[in-house]
């Protein structure tokens, strides 16, 4: 099934979880979708009018259809306690600890992601909406000691293979979503909130070129929400590194940020 949907290649821990539902209830719809349309032929040459001049008011009497109905509302059921409940808690309610974890800030605007790491001290700094400018977009109070060493960057998010990725998202205008179909991660980002995703991305952006056999692949953000004229271009990059790189490209941001103080 899944060979037959396909999907873009897997890139997280969970993402064979989520294909896997996503095939039982493609099979399950496959099944409805034939047997529903052989049932429908059945019915139309069964009862149609020239072999039953008159209608028949008592309906059908036949067990089947009964069975049937019970028969799709059980495998409903276990689908929904048996896969989707529980890959809820595990992917949703559960957070891992921060101290494992690298933490981001997403922050989706008409049209782009603004994302902000929180620099070496590991403590975010202060954003306030009325610092808000076009060479800060995010509104970071460079005042502030926390927010000293803090990196932003504009629709390019870096992040380490095999680590957990926890992201606060939100937004500054409208509902933006926070589409990293690799991934398999898929979470809106709202005015006035700040909803944690996590996942752990396990092909490096390289492997994942080789594996492909793409040398210009990249990992995307795609806003998956319709959220104005610009939506279409709301469109930011993913780069999956090993630790090393990934540390030294931190190491890049902080000289960076430092020369331009
Ligand atoms: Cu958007």
């Amino acid at each position: 099934m899944l060979n037959l949907l396909n999907l873009p290649p897997e890139a997280s821990t969970h993402a064979a979880e989520i294909d896997h539902m996503i095939s039982l209830v493609h099979w399950l719809m496959a099944v409805m979708f034939v047997g529903w349309g052989i049932f429908f032929v059945f019915v139309l040459v069964r009862f149609r009018k020239g072999a039953n001049p008159r209608a028949s008011y008592a309906g059908a009497k036949g067990k089947i259809s009964k069975g049937t109905e019970v028969a799709v509302a059980l495998i409903e059921i276990i689908l929904l306690v048996g896969y989707a409940i529980p890959a809820w808690a595990k992917r949703v309610k559960e957070l891992p600890p921060e101290g494992q974890a690298v933490v981001v800030h997403v922050v989706g605007e008409q049209f782009a992601w603004n994302v902000h790491y929180p620099g070496p001290d590991g403590k975010f700094g202060r954003t306030d909406e009325k610092l808000v400018a076009a060479d800060n977009p995010l509104g970071l109070d460079r005042t502030d000691p926390n927010a000293k060493d803090d990196i932003t960057t504009i629709n390019q998010l870096n992040i380490p293979v095999d680590r957990p990725v926890l992201v606060y998202l939100s937004s500054k205008d409208v509902i933006h979503s926070f589409g990293l179909y690799e991934m398999r991660v898929k979470q809106d980002a709202i005015p006035g909130l700040q909803i944690p995703v996590w996942f752990i991305p396990s092909v490096t952006t390289d492997d994942m070129r080789k594996q492909l056999n793409k040398p210009d692949f990249d990992y995307e953000i795609t806003c998956s929400q319709l959220c104005g004229l610009g939506h279409f271009r709301m469109r930011g990059f993913v780069t999956v590194q090993t630790a090393g790189e990934y540390q030294k490209w931190l190491d890049d941001q902080e000289k960076e940020l430092k020369a331009s103080n």
